[in-house]
């Protein structure tokens, strides 16, 4: 039935080890920014209530960001950053729901992880930050590491591709080679073909065509796909440009990622991707 290992990383809590299905993702932007969400969770309470209804619609962890990277977006300072995020990291760790820290930058994935979260997801892949690499080798933790090209302010202008499967790959593998030189375990890395960072639509596409040639890397992978603009033609209403539209395609490509091996996908409605690697999981298990 799947296409491909479905690989997990080594370091997981007992909780994440053990579903060996692909995991949903729920995205909390505690921004005032986001594409899709921006501007709805940025106060504290506001953020731990939404990441709760994200859990009870069966999400299994939650990954917090405190920095938009949509196209176009800039900067936001380190201290912003963390005020955004540390205190929800917190309050959600008390509350027994487990997170990810979405940052490119070594300081807060580290106060992040102290405070609780048990993945660093940066999706520059150590490129936004040279001490990234060396302190997520210290803090021990699994990490994904995107392909990535440059910030948000630049990112469509680096949409250039000969051919860009071959080209991601062996961008990610440059990465990975410099991560395991300061000190990650391999076996700690996730890596993410950074759909809709310094992609066209069409490459968006093409890689998620050739999903299975990532899996040479012999790493697992991470798919976020959710709500991202080369969605837009398959949006419910058809015409639809907000992009709470682009849900029901959201599912779809989760579903297509867990058949063939993803580790995660992250998305911002949970419900119906739950139910897409669900009913897979139930496929692959009779
Ligand atoms: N996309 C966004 C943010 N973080 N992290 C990973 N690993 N992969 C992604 O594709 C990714 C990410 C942008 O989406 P958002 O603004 O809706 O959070």
């Amino acid at each position: 039935m799947m296409q491909g290992l479905r690989r997990q990383p080594a370091g997981l809590s007992k909780d994440l080890a053990n579903k060996k299905r692909c995991l949903v993702v729920g995205v909390l932007n505690v921004t005032p920014d986001s594409f899709s969400d921006g501007g709805l969770f940025t106060d504290t309470t506001t953020a731990i209530n939404h990441a709760k209804q994200l859990i009870a619609q069966g999400a299994d962890l939650i990954d917090v960001g405190g920095e938009s990277t949509k196209p176009g977006a800039s900067r936001i300072e380190n201290i912003e950053e963390q005020k955004r995020v540390i205190p929800v990291i917190e309050e959600l760790t008390n509350l027994g729901i487990i997170t990810s820290i979405d940052t490119m930058r070594s300081q807060t994935a580290e106060l992040a992880v102290k405070v609780g979260a048990q993945i660093v997801n940066d999706v520059s892949g150590g490129l936004a930050d040279e001490n990234m690499h060396k302190t997520v080798a210290g803090l021990d933790v699994p990490y994904v590491l995107m392909h990535w090209r440059g910030h948000s302010t630049v990112m469509d202008e680096l949409a250039n591709y000969q051919s860009v499967v071959e080209e991601v790959i062996n961008e990610l593998k440059l990465q990975i080679e410099k991560a395991i030189k300061a000190g990650i375990n391999r076996n700690k890395i996730v890596i993410d073909p950074g759909l809709g960072f310094a992609k066209k639509p069409e490459h968006n596409w093409q890689i998620l065509k050739e999903i299975n040639k990532l899996h040479s890397l012999d790493l697992p992978i991470y798919i976020g796909a959710s709500r991202k603009r080369f969605l837009a033609d398959f949006a419910f209403p058809k015409g639809s440009t907000d992009p709470k539209d682009r849900d029901l395609a959201t599912s779809a490509i989760s579903s297509y990622a867990s058949l063939n091996g993803a580790w995660a996908v992250r998305v911002h409605d949970v419900a119906g991707s739950v139910a897409a690697v669900k009913v897979n999981n139930q496929l692959e298990e009779i």
